[in-house]
C-alpha cells in the first residue's frame, strides 16, 4: 500500500544513513564517500543523447580485451541523492551513464568499480589483479511461518541491506551464466571490483538492451536514484547514419518530485493489513486449478482510518513522481529533419514505474507509433534488417528496463508528443498519472536527403513470435504448462523481525507450493546457487502463465533470454524479455466486506528453451522494489 512512498522515499533514507547503518559482516570498508562525484541533476529540456562508446574504440585491458571501467558512485543528499557511473571516455571523465555499442560476436571486458563504500584500489589496477568474485553472501535465514496464497504457508525470510554493494546485469543478454552472473558482489573481495568478461553472442538479435545493478537488496535504490544504461548491439550494416538514432531514457526525476495532490495518508491500511494477516492461523489449503485459480481475498482492506480505496480497483493511494527523459524535465524538447526516417530508441529506465506510451498530434488525436523492435528484438527477426518490417499500434506498455524502438517520419512543421498515459495500477498499487515525455518537432526538408528507409507492416505469421505461437498450437502436447503466481502481504513484528512487506513469485502448478521469497544458497566456492525453484530441460518449449493474485501490477522478467508475449500489442505476439503483469479484479467479498475478493488476472507467455545456455539464473518482478524484498526465483536449465 502506497507503494510510491516506499518506493523512494526509504531509498533515499537508506542512502542518506549509510554512514550510520552498519554493513553486513565481510563488508571491508567503512565510512561512505559524500563527494560530489556525480554531475549536477538538473539538465537542459532540449534532449541529450547519452555518450556513445564504441567498445571497439576502448583501450586494451592486461588480458588484450577493450574494457570500459565503470566506478559506482554516490552523491548528493536528500531528495537530490543520486548514484552514477564515472568513467573515461575520448580523454574526459564522464558521468553520464553511456549507450554501450557492441556488435554480434564481440568479445569485451568491463568492470564494475565499488565507490560506494569509500574509494576502491579496484579501478587503478590491471585487470590480471582484479581477484575472481564470488556471490553475495545472504544472513542466515530466520524462517517465519504464515498462511498465504489459498491457506498455503509461507516461509517468510526477512532481509535488509543498505544499497552498498553492486554488481552488473546486461539485461536482454542471451550468453551463459559464467559471463553474465548476477549473483555476484563488488564487495566479496578486498579489492571491491568484478571484472566481466563478454562475448555478445552471435545469435543476439541486433536491437536495444539495458545494463543495471542486481546486487538483491539494493537494486531499487541504485536504478531508481540513477544506474541504469543502454547498450545497443548494432545491425551489420546501419540502415539509419547516427544523427537519426536518439535514445530517449524514462527515469526519476532528480531531485525527487512526488505529486502528493491526490494522495490521501494510506497509514491506516498497513495497520488493518497487519492485523489481518495475523488473523489467518490456523486455515485450511483451498482445492484449487493452477491455471483458473479461483478469487481470493486481497491483504489490504477497502475502508481504513476513514480513507476508502477505489472501488474500481485501479487507483492507488500512493502519490505520482515526476518523470525525467535522458536527465531532461520531462517533456524535453527533440528537433528532427523534415522527411529523414528517425529511430527513437525509448527505454524504461525506472526501478518500478510502468508507462502506457501514446503518440499525439497538436490537436491530441492519437497517431499510431510503428514499433520495429521490442527489447531488442526486431519484429522481422532479421538482424541485418532490423527495421524491415514493423507492427501500427496506437500505445505500447513498457515496465522498467522494457524498450521499444520506433520509426517515424515527419513532415515539414509537423509536432508530436510523447506521452505517458494514466492506466490501471491497482488500489494496492500507486497513482498513475498523464504525463508528456517528448515534444517532437519537424525542421525543414533538409537540402540533401541524408537518408531513405523501406520499412513494411510485418507479416506476423513470418516472425519469430508468430512462428512460436504457430509451433505451440500446432503441438499442444509438446508444450509444458507452468503456473506462476504473484502475492503480496504485509507481516506484524515478529521476534527480531520487524513488520514488514514481503512479495514472492511461487510456482504453483502443484498443490504442494510454500511461497517464499528470492534466498540463494551456495556449495562451498560455487558461483551460482544450488537450490532452483524450478529446472526446465534444455530442448523444452513451455508456457507459463503469469497469475497476479494481489491488487497491484507487476513486471516478469527472465534472464538469459527472450519469450513471446502472446499479447504484446492487443492481438499480436512479439518477442519480449519484460512483460507487464496487469493488476487482478476486484469483487464483493460476502464474508468480509471490507476484504474484497481478488480475481486472478492471467498473462501467458511462451519461452522456447530450445536456444537457452544450460545454466543456472533467475526470473522476478522488474518492478525492483518487489524484487529486493523477495519477488524473485532461481531457475535452472539441464
Ligand atoms: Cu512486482
Amino acid at each position: 500500500m502506497n507503494a510510491r512512498r516506499f518506493v523512494l522515499l526509504p531509498a533515499l533514507a537508506a542512502v542518506a544513513s549509510m554512514a550510520t547503518v552498519a554493513p553486513n559482516a565481510g563488508f571491508a570498508a567503512a565510512g561512505v564517500s559524500h563527494a560530489n562525484m556525480c554531475a549536477p541533476p538538473a539538465g537542459a529540456q532540449e534532449l541529450v543523447d547519452p555518450p556513445n562508446v564504441e567498445v571497439w574504440n576502448l583501450p586494451l585491458n592486461a588480458q588484450g580485451d577493450h574494457e570500459l571501467i565503470l566506478a559506482v558512485h554516490h552523491a548528493g543528499h536528500g531528495a537530490g541523492e543520486r548514484f552514477c557511473y564515472r568513467y573515461l571516455w575520448s580523454g574526459v571523465v564522464q558521468t553520464v551513464a553511456p549507450t554501450i555499442r557492441v556488435h554480434q560476436g564481440e568479445h569485451f571486458a568491463i568492470r564494475i568499480v565499488n565507490d560506494i563504500v569509500g574509494p576502491s584500489k579496484g579501478e587503478g589496477v590491471a585487470s590480471t589483479a582484479i581477484p575472481p568474485c564470488m556471490p553475495m553472501a545472504m544472513p542466515a535465514p530466520v524462517t517465519h511461518h504464515y498462511v498465504g496464497y489459498l491457506n498455503h504457508t509461507i516461509d517468510d525470510r526477512y532481509m535488509k541491506v543498505p544499497p552498498v554493494d553492486t554488481n552488473l546485469h546486461l539485461h536482454g543478454f542471451e550468453g551463459p551464466e559464467s559471463e553474465e552472473n548476477i549473483f555476484l558482489s563488488t564487495l566479496s573481495t578486498p579489492m571491491h571490483a568484478c571484472e566481466y568478461h563478454v562475448t555478445i553472442p552471435a545469435t543476439q538479435p541486433a536491437g536495444t538492451y539495458m545494463y543495471h545493478p542486481h546486487a538483491h537488496g539494493a537494486s531499487d535504490a541504485q536504478v531508481a536514484l540513477g544506474l541504469a544504461g543502454v547498450w545497443i548491439v548494432e545491425p551489420r550494416a546501419a540502415p539509419l547514419p547516427d544523427a537519426d538514432e536518439h535514445v530517449i531514457m524514462l527515469r526519476y526525476r532528480i531531485p525527487v518530485v512526488l505529486d502528493n495532490s491526490f494522495a490521501p495518508d494510506g497509514t491506516p491500511f498497513v495497520a488493518a493489513a497487519i492485523s489481518h494477516e495475523a488473523s489467518r492461523a490456523g486455515a485450511t489449503p483451498v482445492p484449487y486449478d493452477p491455471f483458473n485459480p479461483p478469487p481470493w481475498p486481497d491483504s489490504y482492506p477497502m475502508n481504513a482510518g476513514g480513507i476508502a480505496s477505489d472501488p474500481n480497483g485501479c487507483d492507488g493511494l500512493g502519490s505520482d513522481v515526476l518523470m525525467s527523459v535522458n536527465g531532461a524535465d520531462a517533456p524535453a524538447k527533440l528537433t528532427v529533419p523534415a522527411g529523414v526516417p528517425q529511430l527513437l530508441r525509448i527505454v524504461n529506465g525506472t526501478s518500478d514505474t510502468a508507462s502506457a506510451l501514446q503518440l499525439h498530434d497538436e490537436s491530441g488525436k492519437v497517431q499510431p507509433m510503428r514499433l520495429v523492435g521490442l527489447d531488442g528484438i526486431p519484429v522481422s527477426g532479421d538482424s541485418a534488417r532490423p527495421l524491415a518490417t514493423y507492427v501500427s499500434t496506437g500505445e505500447v506498455m513498457i515496465t522498467s528496463m522494457s524498450r521499444v524502438d520506433v520509426l517515424m517520419t515527419l513532415e515539414p512543421g509537423q509536432k508530436l508528443t510523447l506521452s505517458t498515459e494514466h492506466y490501471c495500477m491497482g488500489v494496492d498499487g500507486f497513482f498513475e498519472g498523464h504525463h508528456n515525455l517528448v515534444k517532437i518537432s519537424a525542421g525543414a526538408v533538409p537540402a540533401t536527403q541524408t537518408s531513405t528507409l523501406d520499412s513494411a507492416p510485418a507479416v506476423i505469421a513470418n516472425t519469430p513470435a508468430g512462428k512460436l505461437v504457430a509451433f505451440a498450437h500446432g503441438h499442444p502436447s509438446a508444450v509444458h504448462r507452468r503456473a506462476l503466481t504473484f502475492t503480496e502481504y504485509f507481516f506484524p513484528k515478529n521476534g527480531k523481525v520487524p513488520a514488514h512487506d514481503a512479495y514472492y513469485v511461487t510456482e504453483t502448478t502443484n498443490p504442494n507450493f510454500h511461497e517464499h521469497p528470492f534466498w540463494p544458497t551456495y556449495a562451498s566456492g560455487a558461483t551460482v546457487p544450488s537450490n532452483p525453484d524450478i529446472v526446465v530441460k534444455r530442448g523444452s518449449v513451455e508456457e507459463w502463465y503469469l497469475i497476479n493474485a494481489t491488487m497491484e501490477t507487476h513486471a516478469f522478467h527472465i534472464h538469459q533470454m527472450a519469450f513471446v508475449q502472446e499479447r504484446a500489442v492487443p492481438g499480436v505476439p512479439l518477442m519480449a524479455d519484460t512483460v507487464f503483469v496487469p493488476v487482478g479484479k476486484l469483487l464483493p467479498n460476502k464474508r468480509d466486506p471490507n476484504y474484497a475478493l481478488v480475481k486472478p488476472r492471467i498473462t501467458k507467455i511462451l519461452l522456447d528453451f530450445r536456444n537457452v545456455p544450460r545454466g543456472t539464473f533467475v526470473f522476478h518482478c522488474h518492478m525492483l522494489f518487489h524484487e529486493d524484498r523477495g519477488m524473485m526465483a532461481i531457475v535452472k536449465v539441464v
